[in-house]
């Protein structure tokens, strides 16, 4: 007893010696962090601090698949040891690496499948709340996976886009519909390595099989089904959930947004939705422009409600309706610190449990919604797609209840960041080409030519075990210094929306090439493209660059690479895999769950890359991960031929540099 308390006071001393500098650079969530010091409340930062990583679980040296075990091998010698069953260290890295993919993998297509259980309902007529509201993108979308659409009704097509989608998930045999969106060299390569999926229901099972005590036993053939599995997602379940949003609630285009925990407004009922599908956050949108509504909320005192939204389905409804965002996933904790939220409304994914005891301090009520997800300590309020109103009305209610009676003390961080977001692929196309000849051909001209050197996309979740937002936005950066066009999703966007990148006139801090671009098309030279599961509109603008062509002939041939520099869930690690088994070079910061000189890390970080596949790349430091990018991006263009071009570009710039000077 006496010694724990000794350790308790300990940490708790090392604890308070932290420099909020050294945790964070969002400076809201810093002033709220030290707030909540004063007011006593605990967040995540506090626990990562006082709760060191697992060493041996980091190096995914541990399984506890069966009771036999758990078994520990040495991570430091990982050959010396085998399991009670006798299994290696790569059999298990590869079966808890292939189990993170399954799980990432599960909640991007069950996501999805909400999108499509709603779509059905709509185009059955059983569901009257919401609508198609992009009848082009259900054109395009069908068309694109050969369902007839000229002459046809809304509703024929619709009826068939259901139940040809239904097969990303049902389907026991044969190809996912999107495998046809594939570019042809990429699919097959897959078909080559028998890794195209099948409905993800029956990969995500397969895994799981083949990842029990005592089946697949061999890291190859376990990677295989990962990349499958990963696969069905990035081109099945997470597709299906941004092309059917974008079919019922529009595709997103550009449009101006507000951005960190400034938007949250002192004298207004503050309601924030945190959560991943925009169902619920589209139904609050309606509620709180209720007008008996945002009558009881000025009867309460207040000037109106004030809808704001959090992490990914922030993030979406920002791209579509201009939503303001107040942060990404480490601020979740910290802005209930300042005491103005009347209600956090989550559904699904990256809740944190902690959520419940800090809500309570600030007397927010906080309301799940999703009948997957229950927080014990928070209010359950059940979302029901027939009737969504009775939910997201009865949320606002309570929150003017809320407000009304509101102890806390009230501080909001005056920052707010404007930027621009909504950049879906759809439109990437126009801007670059032009209403009438709409296409990736100067995008790839710009490329060719070198003012572009590579695209990259920096995306995922931010992290307490490293300085929030720091790597993320040190990456970009020295990204788009050296000519690297960024396209960016789900928290990681937040990051360098507050940095102020998602401005045309960030474009003075990026390299002269691709500056000149930005200057021409009046873009920013960070894209922000949405939530974690429209990381599927960079795959499909990966395809569109080789099919426009001059870039080779499959994705692994294009100058690009990826990172999620401060990741943390399973579903990253499911994302970064797809990537990686499209044919992108992708790089992890913060810690990566493989002992390095195994054989299952050679597998991951360069033998797929000889089979046509992408590979993995790994650092914690911003600068080695933009350098390991850069490299690859270059190593690609030298493989096309279009190395030169770029010197002639850089000494042209230079020239005319020189000349302005003079
Ligand atoms: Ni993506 Fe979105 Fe954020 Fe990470 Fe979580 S909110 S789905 S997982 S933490 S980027
Ligand atoms: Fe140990 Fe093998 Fe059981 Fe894993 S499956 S816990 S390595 S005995």
């Amino acid at each position: 007893m006496e010694d724990k308390k000794t350790e308790k006071t300990v940490e708790k001393k090392e604890t308070k010696a932290v420099n909020l500098k050294d945790i964070t650079i969002c400076e809201a969530t810093a002033q709220m962090l030290q707030k909540a010091k004063r007011d006593g409340v605990e967040t995540a930062f506090d626990r990562a601090l006082s709760m060191k990583a697992c060493p041996i679980g980091a190096d995914s040296a541990c399984c506890k698949h069966c009771a036999m075990g758990p078994c520990r091998l040495n991570p430091k010698n990982p050959y010396e040891k085998v399991g009670v069953c006798g299994a290696t260290i790569d059999t298990i890295m590869a079966r808890n690496f292939a189990r993170m993919v399954a799980s990432g993998s599960a909640a991007h297509t069950d996501h999805g499948m909400s999108m499509l259980d709603l779509f059905r309902e709509v185009v059955n007529g059983h569901i009257h709340d919401y609508k198609i509201k992009d009848t082009q993108k259900l054109e395009e979308v069908a068309a694109s996976i050969g369902i007839e659409v000229e002459g046809r009704s809304v509703k024929d097509i619709a009826t068939d886009l259901y139940k040809e989608l239904e097969r990303t998930y049902t389907q026991v045999e044969g190809e996912i519909p999107f495998a046809k969106r594939v570019p042809a060299k990429t699919l097959e390569t897959w078909r080559k390595h028998g890794i195209v999926p099948r409905g993800s229901m029956r990969e995500i099972m397969e895994l799981m099989h083949r990842t029990h005590m005592g089946v697949d036993q061999h890291y190859e053939n376990i990677t295989k089904q990962c990349s499958r599995t990963a696969l069905a997602d990035g081109w099945g379940g997470s597709m299906v959930a941004t092309e059917i949003s974008d079919i019922l609630f529009g595709t997103p285009t550009p449009v101006s947004v507000e951005v960190n925990m400034g938007v949250l407004k002192e004298d207004h009922v503050n309601i924030i939705i945190h959560g991943h599908e925009p169902n619920l956050f589209e139904s609050m949108l309606v509620s709180v422009n209720e007008p008996t509504l945002i009558k009881a909320a000025k009867a309460a005192g207040a000037k109106g409600i004030n809808l704001v939204g959090m992490c990914c389905s922030g993030a979406e409804m920002m791209s579509r309706h201009g939503v303001p965002h107040a942060g990404n996933f480490m601020s979740t904790e910290a802005v209930l610190v300042t005491g103005a939220v009347d209600a956090m409304c989550v559904d699904v994914q990256c809740i944190k449990q902690g959520l419940v005891k800090v809500a309570d301090c600030y007397g927010t009520p906080l309301f799940t919604t999703n009948p997957r997800c229950h927080i014990e300590g928070a209010t359950h309020v059940e979302f029901n797609e027939h009737k969504p109103g009775e939910c997201t009305d009865e949320m606002v209610i309570r929150a003017i209840t809320r407000f009304k009676n509101r102890t806390a003390a009230v501080e909001i961080p005056n920052i707010r960041n404007i930027g621009i977001h909504g950049f879906s692929h759809e439109y990437i196309n126009y801007m670059l080409g032009g209403t009438f000849r709409g296409s990736y051909t100067p995008l790839n001209d710009n490329i060719i030519n070198g003012r572009i050197r590579g695209v990259a996309g920096v995306v995922g979740c931010t992290n307490p075990r490293v300085k929030h937002d720091w790597v993320h936005t040190e990456l970009v950066k020295e990204l788009i210094k050296n000519d690297v066009l960024v396209l960016q999703t789900g928290c990681s966007q937040i990051t360098l929306a507050k940095a102020g990148m998602m401005t045309p006139e960030a474009a003075h801090i990026a390299g002269p090439g691709l500056r000149e671009v930005c200057e021409t098309v009046g873009m920013p030279p960070v894209l922000g493209m949405g939530s974690c599961v429209d990381n599927s509109r960079i795959l499909v603008a990966a395809s569109e660059m080789v099919r426009v062509g001059g870039l080779g002939n499959s994705i692994a041939d294009l100058p690009v690479a990826g990172a999620a520099p401060e990741w943390m869930s399973e579903k990253a690690i499911s994302i970064g895999h797809y990537f990686v088994a499209s044919g992108v070079y992708t790089v992890f910061g913060v810690t990566f769950p493989v002992i390095k000189e195994t054989k299952f890390h050679k597998l991951l970080f360069e033998e797929l890359e000889s089979q046509g596949l992408g590979k993995w790349g790994f650092s914690p430091d911003p600068y080695e991960m933009a350098r390991m990018m850069i490299a690859h991006i270059d190593k690609k263009r030298k493989q096309l031929g279009i190395d030169k071009a770029r010197e002639r570009t850089l000494v042209d710039m230079a020239d005319r540099r020189a000349m302005d000077v003079a």
